[in-house]
C-alpha cells in the first residue's frame, strides 16, 4: 500500500482502538495489509514494511484466530524497515469462518471491517439463499453489509430489476448497488458510497468481478483478473488478501473467491425473511463450511 505520510485514522484507526490498544509506550502501532506465510506486510503513518510475529507471542497463542489477519491493528517494535509484532489489538469487527474438523476453531478472513461488500454477478451467479448466508456471516462479525450486483451489461435491465425485487421481497434491507465494469454504469454511484478511512471487504464467488472492480476504483491494474468459463465460473484468480487504499481514501480488501458456505443452525435454509436472518445472526454460534 502506498500510504506515504498519512495519519493512522486515515488507515482506519479510531478512539475505539485508542482506548483498547494497551501498547507499551515505546511501541509502534501499525495495520496488517497482508499476511504472507510467516511474514506480515504492515502499514503505518510513514510506510509499508515487513514484520514477523515475536516468538513469545507465538509461544502463547496457538489458535489460528489468535494470529494476525488482514485488517488487524498490532503493537510492534520497529527497527529500520522491519518490525517485530508483540500484540494484536482487540478486533472491533471481523469476518470469520469455522475451520474444517470437529474442534470449533475460527479462521479469520479479515478484521476491523466497517463494511463487507457481498458481490454477486447478475449473470449466472445470482442466488438469494447464498446471499442470505453471506449476510448472516457479515452480521455475526459485526460489520455492516452492502450488496453489489455486477455484470449488469450481460442481462436485460428487466432481469436485474427482478433480482433487486427478489432481494427486497425477502425482507433484506441492506443497501444494494448495481454495476457494470464494462460499461462503467453504476460505478460512480458505488464509488460515492466508499468513505475515506473506512474499511470495505469484498467477498463473493470466484469470477464475479471483485478484482476488476477494485482495479477500476484504483484507476489502474493492481490485481490480476481472469476470464470466466462459459457458465460464469471463475478461475480462482485472486489467491491473496490485501488491504489497499484507493483514490478518495477508502480502505479496500480484495479476497479470493469463495465456493460455498453454510451457517450453523441454518443448514436447512434461512427462511424467507430478513427478520429470520437477524434473529439467526444474533443467536448464531458461527459461520461454518466456507471453502475458498
Ligand atoms: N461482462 C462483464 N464482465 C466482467 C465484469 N466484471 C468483471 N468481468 C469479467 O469477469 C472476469 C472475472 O473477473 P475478476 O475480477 O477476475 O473476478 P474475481 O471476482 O476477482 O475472481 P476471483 O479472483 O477468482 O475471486 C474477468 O474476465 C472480468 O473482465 C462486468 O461487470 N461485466
Ligand atoms: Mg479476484
Amino acid at each position: 500500500m502506498n500510504n506515504q505520510h498519512c495519519e493512522l485514522n486515515e488507515l482506519g484507526w479510531s478512539d475505539w482502538f485508542e482506548q483498547r490498544a494497551g501498547c507499551k509506550p515505546t511501541a509502534t502501532i501499525a495495520r496488517v495489509a497482508a499476511v504472507d506465510r510467516d511474514q506480515l506486510l504492515l502499514v503505518d503513518q510513514t510506510s509499508a514494511f515487513r514484520a514477523k510475529l515475536a516468538g513469545s507471542y507465538l509461544y502463547r497463542h496457538h489458535l489460528s484466530h489468535e494470529l494476525p489477519c488482514v485488517g488487524d491493528w498490532v503493537c510492534l517494535e520497529k527497527s529500520g524497515d522491519f518490525g517485530v509484532v508483540r500484540a494484536i489489538i482487540e478486533r472491533r469487527t471481523s469476518l470469520r469462518r469455522k475451520s474444517a474438523g470437529d474442534v470449533i476453531e475460527y479462521q479469520m478472513i479479515a478484521a476491523n471491517l466497517d463494511y463487507v461488500v457481498v458481490v454477486q454477478s447478475c449473470h449466472f451467479d445470482f442466488n438469494l439463499k447464498r446471499l442470505e448466508r453471506y449476510l448472516v456471516m457479515v452480521m455475526d462479525g459485526g460489520a455492516e453489509p452492502y450488496i453489489l450486483l455486477t455484470k449488469t451489461d450481460l442481462l436485460d435491465p428487466g432481469v436485474v430489476a427482478a433480482q433487486l425485487a427478489e432481494i427486497r421481497s425477502a425482507g433484506i434491507t441492506a443497501p444494494i448497488a448495481t454495476v457494470s465494469n464494462v460499461t462503467r454504469e453504476g460505478l460512480d454511484d458505488f464509488k460515492r458510497l466508499l468513505l475515506p478511512g473506512k474499511t470495505y471487504c469484498f467477498v463473493g464467488s470466484s469470477g464475479v468481478g471483485k478484482s476488476t472492480l477494485i482495479n477500476q476504483l484504483m484507476g489502474r491494474e493492481i490485481f490480476e483478473t481472469k476470464a470466466v468459463s462459459g457458465t460464469g465460473e471463475g478461475r480462482h484468480t485472486t489467491v491473496r488478501r490485501e488491504l489497499i487504499r484507493i483514490e478518495g481514501g477508502a480502505l479496500v480488501i480484495d479476497n479470493p473467491g469463495m465456493r460455498e458456505f453454510g451457517i450453523f443452525g441454518a443448514e436447512g435454509g434461512i427462511g424467507s425473511s430478513y427478520s429470520d436472518i437477524t434473529s439467526i445472526s444474533s443467536s448464531v454460534v458461527s459461520p461454518t463450511l466456507l471453502y475458498i
